[in-house]
């Protein structure tokens, strides 16, 4: 990738693209683009073919998505899905018409089987029912999965595509009902710790085990598959290692420095009962994470306490 190529950053303002943002000028690339949602809505066919059109990127990081967690994606399945194939079919195929250089495809380790055998190799794909709390979302980046290596096929168009793990850091969605685990225990901590409540409820049984991998390391990942892979299969990305829901609550807490109790609620879901991710095909491209978890979850908390606590910063990415 030369300095001086053009980069579009599609969901440039949310967790993944905000961090692929950060890594992009940290290694001296500053021809980004960067349009806000109002100024380009990547639902619309005709907005994005007019914006590939006239703007003509060399490169395509593909980070737009309507995300959440694990209730959003049960409550709001079919905005999900409707989003997401329009996302990322405008962009796949008016990237294939504007000629990009390469375009890479973010996809999410909730497309694997809800009992893939563990780690998950990316060869499990499509071996068995997915998880059905988020199963729309699921089906929609598979679908993305295979445009990319569709068009691979009969347009020799250059797609690659990144499976990632459970993410979190700096521009999260903070949102209590709608986001992640770990941001939304973030802010449940918090302010458990600010209004002196004596105890947190914690959803699900506690014991499901995740993965967890900071966006920092992800757009490292990225940037670096974007310069050195070019091959149709898809590639986790994962720190290798995953930890139980009960733990990570464990130490956001003591993160936040919250003195209560946690409680954990039976009655909510806990959704695929672990997906650690196999990255030995991204070990073997040479990348390795950098951020670990207590590590990253300080650094995340310090952002929520300066950016969304106080100065109320969007604490939701809708
Ligand atoms: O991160 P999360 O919402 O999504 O939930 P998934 C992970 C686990 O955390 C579930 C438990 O077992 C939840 O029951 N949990 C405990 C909580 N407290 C909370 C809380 O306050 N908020 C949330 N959200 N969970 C997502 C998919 O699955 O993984 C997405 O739904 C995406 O589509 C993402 O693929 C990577 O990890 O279960």
């Amino acid at each position: 990738m030369k300095q001086t190529a053009k980069i579009y950053v599609a969901g440039h303002r949310g967790l993944v693209g905000s961090a692929l943002v950060r890594r992009l000028q940290a290694s001296g690339f500053s021809n980004l683009l960067l349009p806000t949602r109002r100024e380009l809505d990547l639902t619309r066919q005709q907005a994005v073919e007019d914006f590939f059109e006239r703007e003509r990127p060399d490169y395509v990081f593909l980070a737009a998505a309507k995300v959440g967690g694990i209730r959003a994606n049960s409550v709001f399945a079919g905005d999900f899905i409707r989003d997401n194939l329009l996302i990322q079919t405008n962009v796949i195929e008016s990237a294939r018409r504007a000629g990009v250089s390469k375009l890479l495809f973010l996809g999410s380790s909730c497309i694997y089987p809800k009992f893939a055998s563990q780690p998950i190799r990316e060869s499990e794909l499509m071996t068995g029912p997915l998880e059905p709390t988020n199963s729309a979302y699921a089906v929609a980046k598979i679908a993305g999965i295979e445009m990319v290596q569709a068009y691979r096929r009969q347009f020799d168009f250059p797609g690659i595509c990144l499976m990632p793990t459970n993410l979190y850091g700096p521009g999260d969605n903070f949102d209590l009902e709608n986001a992640h685990v770990a941001p939304a225990l973030m802010r449940r901590f918090h302010e458990a710790k600010l209004s002196e409540a004596p105890e947190v409820t914690v959803w699900g049984s506690g014991r499901p085990r995740r993965e967890f991998l900071h966006c920092d390391d992800l757009a490292d990942a990225a940037l670096l598959l974007m310069q050195e892979y070019d091959e149709a299969e898809i590639v986790n990305v994962g720190c290798g290692e995953d930890v139980s829901i009960a733990e990570l609550a464990e130490t956001i807490r003591d993160v936040v420095g919250y003195p209560g109790r946690l409680t954990f609620d039976a009655s909510k879901p806990d959704g695929t009962p672990r997906k650690l991710l196999d990255v030995s095909r991204l070990f073997a491209i040479g990348w390795r994470p950098k951020i670990a978890l207590r590590d990253g979850l300080e650094q995340a908390y310090q952002w929520y306490v300066e950016n969304v606590e106080t100065k109320g910063v969007r604490a939701t990415v809708s």
